[in-house]
Parts: C-alpha cells; structure tokens; sequence
C-alpha cells in the first residue's frame, strides 16, 4: 500500500496516477477539517491529464488519526511543512518502512534522513507541472521527469518497479544530490527575481541584468565545490527560462496565493551552503536580502 502526505497539486498528482493505475493508496490529509471536505465531496478528484479527463474516487484518512502500518510513505507537502508532518506520523512508521521525499530544494531531505535513521529514506526531483482550478480539480499540465535515488548510493528498492510498469514514469539517479542541487541552482536564479519583479520567468533577464549573470557565475562555484560539474549552468538556466518563458514560478505563485514560500530551502540554503564552504556570494546574498525584504513588506514568512 502506498500512502501520500500531502493533498496540494503534487501530492494529488501522485495520488491521482497510482489510483489510476490501480495501485492501493491512500491520501494522508492534514486534520478532520480536511477529511471532511474531501468527504464532502464524495471522495472525488477530477482530474485532467495529457490521456483525458478522468473522475477519480481517492481513499483518504486524517495522517494522524490511524494505527496502520505505513509501508512506503510518499511525502509530497512543501518543504518547510515535511518534519512536523512526519513527526506527527512516526508512530505509524516501523523499520521497514520507506519514504520517497518529493520536495524542491535542498535542506528538507538531509533533515528527514538525520531524524529518521531507521527508514530508508529516497530523493526525487520532479519537474511535472500541475494546478488546482478549484478544490477537488487537478490539471496535469505539464509531463515532467521523475528522477529518484538514494543519498546512501544503495540500488532501487523493488517496490519503485510497480510504479514503472503502471504509474509513474520515473528513472533512478546515482547521483540524486547533484541532480537536487542543480535543479536548486536553477531555481535560485529564477525564482526569487520573479518574486521580486513580480514577472513572468522570461522577464528574468530584462528585470535582473547583470545581477542574473553574476548570481549564475557564483552558482557555478558553488557546484564546483560539491563536486558537481556546473560549466554548462548558464546554458541550462537560460534554457529553463525561455522554455518556461510564459510560467509564473513556484515561488511568485505562492506569494500569489499568500502562502508561505520555499526561499529559505532553495536561495536560503545556496547561501548558508556558500558560507559554510567559504564560497563568496555578494550576488546571491543580495538576492536573498532583497527577498526576504519584499516578503516581509508583503507581510509573508521571510524563510
Ligand atoms: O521549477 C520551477 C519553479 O517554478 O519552481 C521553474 C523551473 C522555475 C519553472 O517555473
């Protein structure tokens, strides 16, 4: 049985396709209120994906509230929601039990496996597109990849196979950390500059300047001194940017929405891992000022 924490667009997503494919799972939502909204409802999720529209009926039950065994736990919540999430939980977690963490940055992974040292614990870096038009709604509107590996470099577990041959397309990665922290490089120079200008990502050039160049230049050393070959970074970021032109990001979407962003595990941790390593970083450090500057005037969390 497979359960999924966390009832935003990702965690719909996940839950949407393994139902689909007829997988046992279980949505994990975050308290009654919750529960009963979705009961409210009938259970159902219309989804819209790339093969149609389909009426799904999604077994779902309060995370806290069971006495179940939990076997393979996906955790899809925002990055800085995961540990409260999973601590309420650890009760229903045994040594056997496996958990795929799906959040973007970095920061959120290393601190489940340090609290969690008898689970295996796996990485993913997801780069699907999808939205909620309305409570009970999901869109799928972009096919992404799915990248997964294990940080303890152990191979892929047997239970990823039934996700392959049904569900999710996904392909394993010896390297997940340097996948997560390229896919974090990338953000860090796209999505706080949107949230600053309030623009599109194509408008990230004209807004930021050479300032983007500068942030780009410090990102490549940065990777260098993880070891991760970075000299193809301005490319790759330039690449994102005009293909995801039109996008609002993640980022200026929250603070759309007036939810608390995940500044402080993308940008935030670039900068804490910079000075860590010794690494300068005026560029990024401003960035990071300046964001923070803007969300508090916004009345949002800084981190
Ligand atoms: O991953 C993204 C995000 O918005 O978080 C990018 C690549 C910037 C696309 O919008």
């Amino acid at each position: 049985m497979f359960h999924v924490l966390g009832a935003g667009s990702l965690g719909l997503l996940w839950i949407a396709r393994l139902q689909q494919a007829g997988l046992d799972c279980r949505l994990l939502l975050r308290d009654q209120a919750a529960l009963q909204r979705w009961q409210a409802a009938g259970n159902q999720l219309h989804f819209t994906a790339p093969s149609g529209q389909h009426q799904l009926c999604i077994n779902s039950e309060v995370a806290a509230q069971s006495d179940t065994p939990i076997s393979i736990l996906i955790v899809a919540t925002k990055a800085h929601a995961v540990m409260t999430a999973l601590e309420s939980l650890r009760y229903r977690l045994t040594s056997a039990s496996q958990i795929l963490l799906l959040q973007n940055g970095l920061g959120a992974q290393q601190q489940v496996t340090q609290a969690f040292p008898e689970q295996r614990v796996l990485y993913a870096s997801v780069t699907d597109g999808a939205w909620q038009p309305a409570p009970q709604q999901l869109v799928w509107a972009g096919q992404g990849q799915t990248l997964i590996g294990d940080p303890a470099q152990q191979p892929a577990p047997h239970w990823l196979l039934q996700l392959d041959q049904r569900a999710i397309n996904w392909q394993w990665s010896e390297q997940i950390l340097a996948v997560l922290w390229r896919k974090l490089a990338v953000n860090c120079a796209i999505n706080p500059f949107t949230l600053l200008f309030d623009c599109s990502n194509g408008e990230v050039p004209q807004h930021a300047g050479v300032w983007l160049d500068q942030c780009i230049a410090e990102l490549q050393v940065l990777l260098a001194t993880q070891g991760i070959a970075a000299q193809d970074l301005d490319q790759q970021i330039h690449d994102v940017i005009r293909r995801t032109a039109s996008n609002s990001s993640s980022m200026r979407q929250d603070l759309h929405a007036g939810r608390r962003t995940e500044l402080a595990y993308i940008l935030g941790y670039a900068c804490s891992e910079a000075q860590h390593s010794g690494v300068p970083a005026p560029a990024l450090e401003r960035l990071l000022t300046a964001t923070r500057q803007r969300l508090s005037e916004l009345g949002l969390p800084v981190d």
